[in-house]
Parts: C-alpha cells; sequence; structure tokens
C-alpha cells in the first residue's frame, strides 16, 4: 500500500473490479493525492506498478483455461509467429455451436435470468451484494443497486439468454451468474459486434471449483448462437492477454467521512481541517448554460458524443436508442448534464457520470455505505475539460456522493492531478475475446467504460 502522500484511498471500489479471491492486484487502494505533489507519486507508483505487472507477465503464469481461448496469449510477440490483428478463431457458424450446455457439478442447473421479473431482479441483487466484487482486504464490496442493474443489463436489443444463472436444482436458489449485453466497437478502425461481458459472479462457497471457465463457455455458446463471436471485458485480475491496462483516480468529496471508513488515510503532516479546505468545492457548478440532460437531446448528445468518441482507438459506437438508454438520468443510476448554447441551441458539452456504491463490510464504523460516483462519458468544447470536470464534482457533491472515481481513460489524464484525484493502487485490464490486437493501447486511447 502506497505510504507517500498525505492519505491512501483504499479503492474500495472494488473500483478495479479486483477478483479478491483470484490474484495478486489490489484493489485499488491508491494514495490520496490531495495537495501533496501526487501527481510524481502517481508516476512512480505506475512505474512500481507496470515494472511488478510486466515481471509477472514475462514469467508466464499458467492459465489452465484461459490457456485454451481464443484470446491474447502472453508469449505471443516472442513466438514470431505471423500473426493478425483481428478474429483469432476460424470463423464458423451458429450451426455449428452446440444446442446443450455444458455439463455442471451434480445438482446444479442453468437458467436465463428473466431481469423483467421483479422476483429475479432480487435474486441477482442478493448474490451479488453478498459475492460481487470485493478490495483485497474485504473492507468493501461493490453494492449494485436493483434499478442499476436493470440500467445495466435491459439495454436496446438486450437477450435474456445471455443473462446466465446457475441455479441448485432442488432449491433453485441463484448461485452463480454471467452477462452478456449487445454492442458495436470500433477497434484500430474496425467495427465489430461484440457482447460486453459483466457481473461473472460465483457464490463464496462454489469458489475455486473451476465453475467459472464453465460459466464463461457457457456464455459464449449463448452468443455464438446469436452469430456473435467477439467480446469485451474488464477485469482487476491480470489473465491473457489485457489489450490496456488503466487505473481508478479517486477524488475526495467528503474527506471527513472517507478517513473514518478507512477509504483514506491522512498522512502524517496533514490534519483533518487542512484536508477539508483543500477538498472544498464551489457550491454551484460554474458553465454557463449547464442543466439536466432530457430526452430532447438525445439526437445532438448522440452526434456529440459520437464525434468525441470517434478519435480513440478502442470506442463504443452508440445509436440514438442506445445514448437514450445510458444517459437519460435515472434517479440514483445515472447522472447526465448538458451545456446548450443560449443563442445556437447547440448541444456543446457533456457531463455524466453513475451511482455505484459500495457496502462497507468490515471496519469500526457507523457507516453502512461508500457512495461513489464513477465518471462515465464528458464532451468539452465550449469549456476547458478541466472546468467541466469541476463541474462534475460539484455535482457529485450536491448529489451527495463521498468520493468521484474516474480511469485514466480517453482525455481524464489531463484533469485528474488538478483537480486533486489520488491515484488507486489497482488496475483494470480491458480484454478482448476472439480479437487479436498487434500492439497494448494506451488507456488514453481506450473511451470504453463498462459498468
Ligand atoms: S470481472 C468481475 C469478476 N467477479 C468477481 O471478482 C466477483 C467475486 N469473485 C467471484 O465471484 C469468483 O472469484 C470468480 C472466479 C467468478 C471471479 N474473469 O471457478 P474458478 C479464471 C475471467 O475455480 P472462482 C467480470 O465480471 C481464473 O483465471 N476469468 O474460480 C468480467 C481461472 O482460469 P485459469 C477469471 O474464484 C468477466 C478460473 O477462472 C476471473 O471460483 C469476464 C478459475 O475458475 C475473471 N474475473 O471464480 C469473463 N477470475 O486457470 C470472461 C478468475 O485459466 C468473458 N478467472 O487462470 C470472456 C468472453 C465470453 C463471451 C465470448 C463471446 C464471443
Amino acid at each position: 500500500m502506497p505510504e507517500e502522500s498525505d492519505a491512501r484511498s483504499a479503492d474500495a471500489s472494488p473500483s478495479a473490479k479486483n477478483d479478491a479471491s483470484t490474484t495478486s492486484s489490489s484493489a485499488p487502494r491508491g494514495a490520496e493525492s490531495a495537495s501533496e505533489g501526487a501527481a510524481d507519486v502517481g508516476s512512480l507508483l505506475d512505474a512500481l506498478v507496470r515494472q511488478r505487472l510486466d515481471a509477472t507477465a514475462t514469467r508466464l503464469p499458467t492459465h489452465e483455461f484461459w490457456e485454451t481461448q481464443p484470446v491474447g496469449q502472453f508469449g505471443d510477440d516472442a513466438r514470431g509467429e505471423a500473426l493478425k490483428e483481428g478474429p483469432i478463431d476460424a470463423p464458423k457458424t451458429p450451426k455449428e455451436v452446440p444446442e446443450e450446455g455444458g455439463a455442471l457439478p451434480p445438482g446444479y442447473e442453468w437458467c436465463s435470468c428473466d431481469l423483467t421479473r421483479e422476483k429475479t431482479q432480487e435474486e441477482v441483487y442478493e448474490l451479488l451484494t453478498n459475492n460481487y466484487v470485493e478490495d483485497d482486504d474485504a473492507m468493501f464490496r461493490f453494492h449494485y443497486s436493483q434499478e442499476f442493474l436493470k440500467w445495466a443489463l435491459r439495454t436496446p436489443g438486450y437477450h435474456e439468454d445471455w443473462h446466465v444463472g446457475v441455479r441448485l436444482k432442488v432449491t433453485q436458489t441463484l448461485v452463480a451468474f454471467i452477462t452478456g449485453v449487445p454492442g458495436k466497437l470500433r477497434v484500430n478502425g474496425k467495427e465489430i459486434e461484440v457482447a460486453e461481458i459483466n457481473f461473472l459472479c460465483i457464490h463464496k462457497k462454489l469458489r475455486s471449483k473451476r465453475i467459472a471457465p464453465t460459466l464463461i463457455k457457457e456464455v459464449t455458446r449463448r452468443v455464438n448462437l446469436r452469430d456473435v463471436w467477439q467480446a469485451v471485458y474488464t477485469a482487476g485480475v491480470v489473465l491473457p492477454k489485457p489489450i490496456s491496462r488503466a487505473r481508478y483516480w479517486h477524488r475526495s468529496l467528503d474527506i471527513r467521512k472517507l478517513v473514518e471508513i478507512g477509504f483514506t488515510r491522512l498522512g502524517r503532516d496533514n490534519s483533518m481541517s487542512r484536508a477539508v479546505q483543500a477538498y472544498k468545492l464551489s457550491p454551484k457548478p460554474k458553465s454557463e448554460g449547464l442543466r439536466h440532460m432530457t430526452k430532447n437531446d438525445v439526437p445532438k448528445v448522440t452526434a456529440l458524443l459520437s464525434k468525441y468518441l470517434s478519435k480513440f482507438t478502442v470506442a463504443p459506437i452508440l445509436s440514438e436508442a442506445e445514448v437514450e438508454h445510458l444517459l437519460l438520468p435515472r434517479e440514483d443510476v445515472v447522472y447526465s448534464y448538458v451545456v446548450e448554447d443560449e443563442k445556437t441551441k447547440k448541444i456543446t458539452d457533456l457531463i455524466s457520470f453513475y451511482n455505484l456504491p459500495s457496502q462497507i463490510i468490515h471496519g469500526n464504523t457507523k457507516h453502512k455505505t461508500l457512495k461513489a460516483a464513477y465518471s462515465y462519458y464528458n464532451v468539452a468544447t465550449s469549456v476547458p475539460l478541466v472546468q467541466l470536470m469541476e463541474d462534475a464534482l460539484i455535482l457529485a457533491k450536491c448529489n451527495d456522493f463521498d468520493v468521484f472515481n474516474a480511469l485514466d481513460l480517453m482525455e481524464n489524464d489531463t484533469f485528474l492531478r488538478e483537480l486533486k484525484f489520488g491515484i488507486g493502487d489497482g488496475n483494470l485490464h480491458y480484454y478482448l475475446f476472439n480479437w487479436r490486437v498487434m500492439q497494448d493501447i494506451e488507456p488514453s486511447q481506450v473511451a470504453l467504460v463498462l459498468t
């Protein structure tokens, strides 16, 4: 854990989607940089973590399952084969895909989770609330709300059969889960239909029994049956083989609470009153014409965002229906604001963030929840990005968030230090399934945020 600056911020968030049970990389615990030269510390830490991960990669850990899958492998470069960017497997058709799911341990069966049913929503919510991503010290666990899950999983054109569950036959208890939703990605100039895979979760009592590979093969089968052959996913763990590696940064909004719950620690030379002062924000946003996004804005926001996303090596291609679904404000789920030019009525800027709290599962504190806002898609054209993001912090604070998290994706690196974000110490790795890229992609060239 980094000791240098005036605090640490335990990235409770299991924010780096750290797989607590499997591997090395820590959940984002990071230096709270605030006022004390976080930038230098940040780059130093980055270099150290990268070095450590590179060392791990060269040791070529064995991955019994992942080595059999159509994904980039560590050591691909060294083999000197003539590898090409694009699909890894030879083309197939849905007719070649097995009609039945693979074998589960006796007593368990496959299901599709119908997330229009309240009972199923509750079952998924319960499974994730008690078993999903935690930080390495098991202090915090992601706490997705039911409204959030409906938002993230019932996207335009979603398929119920891509919401895969495993149930205990006798009681019908849901014990494992993995999801895909359809999407379109542009990678190095090529457009690919993908499944965005998320929410892989196995009940704590069923861990380390090789059920995860079975779940992954089952979601692959169901995705392939619909003639989709590529997928994108993120994870805290290092698997064969990331296309990019991003870091979480954290901006304290309620430093007092963050210290009380052990998310952040004040440095030896800092006092609470100084820290409170350092993180103070204006009570109101500065950008003129800033207001909530409405349904009427959808076409203009789609155009603004699509133009912005076209600059990056990896980015989603979003239809108006998707922008409406993903960005139109939803209470306690997603917050979106636009700047409208009063004269031209053009939408010039976009701010968005989503609400993903973590449960405080350990620690002596009266608090039960860490309320975290996660930066989503932001576009600045009429004001500098740093000003727009300062407004994002102010809006998050007004909405009672304790911390604002952002990955170093897109142009985020240009405002993180100036706005007093502290670096987390976990990585979020980006992966493509059945699609090879020839070179690692810098996080600043990645414009995809998976919730
Ligand atoms: S990331 C969030 C992952 N979830 C959590 O961290 C929640 C808490 N943890 C758990 O529920 C379990 O520990 C999980 C593993 C389920 C993670 N991604 O069954 P096992 C490999 C991929 O004995 P368990 C998210 O949701 C591991 O390296 N693989 O392990 C994105 C080993 O393989 P290998 C993972 O601990 C998910 C094998 O599983 C992950 O009981 C993207 C061990 O299996 C991980 N996060 O369960 C999924 N963690 O021996 C891939 C461990 O080879 C999608 N493993 O190293 C691929 C695309 C599919 C669609 C394709 C369509 C074309």
